[in-house]
């Protein structure tokens, strides 16, 4: 049976923390896939397209990316659920778009963000497997507010006026 965990709120201490790194010897173990299983079912359960495990009151460094086409982003690709292990933007493009962004963290409000058109990533998959691969577009934005909540920021914090 999925579990499905509660969401932390903005106001929230853990949302304002560093999460740490995902360490050698959890790699591969029940434990991770269980965190990314919980999750994945908790994301779903709100229909969000991206989670970060500090909104699950774990304050690792693990990502969940599922873009999907949508209202906003008709044309967003449809990708499969990716778990990301320690993530980390090499690059960012110098062109920024603005488009609109939500939060599970933040359900009473959305607004437009500028964030990277294009991003490199590296992270880790459950098992540690490194991989090193580009995201653009709505994926891409995905990706930057997850990797904000690993270090404790908010895209209120980052609302163009
Ligand atoms: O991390 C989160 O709080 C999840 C968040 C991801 C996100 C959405 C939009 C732009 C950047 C990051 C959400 O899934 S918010 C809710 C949502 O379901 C949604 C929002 C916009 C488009 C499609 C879905
Ligand atoms: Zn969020």
């Amino acid at each position: 049976m999925d579990i499905v965990l509660a969401v932390a709120q903005r106001g929230e201490g853990i949302l304002k923390l560093t999460a740490a790194p995902v360490a050698d010897d959890e790699f591969g173990s029940a434990w991770l896939r269980g965190l990314a299983d919980a999750m994945q079912a908790t994301m779903l359960a709100r229909s969000g397209v991206g989670i970060a495990a500090p909104q699950v009151y774990v304050s690792k460094r693990v990502i969940i990316v599922a873009s999907r086409p949508n209202l906003r982003y008709p044309d967003a690709p449809d990708m499969e659920a990716v778990v990301m292990v320690n993530p980390e933007i090499l690059r960012f493009s110098d062109d920024c778009l603005l488009g609109e962004e939500g939060c599970l963290s933040v359900p009473d409000q959305r607004g437009q963000v500028a964030r990277a058109a294009q991003i490199q990533l590296r992270y880790f998959t459950l098992d540690g497997v490194q991989v090193v691969t580009a995201f653009s577009g709505f994926p891409a934005r995905i990706v930057q507010h997850e990797v904000d909540h690993l270090n404790g920021v908010l895209f209120v914090e980052r609302l163009s006026t």
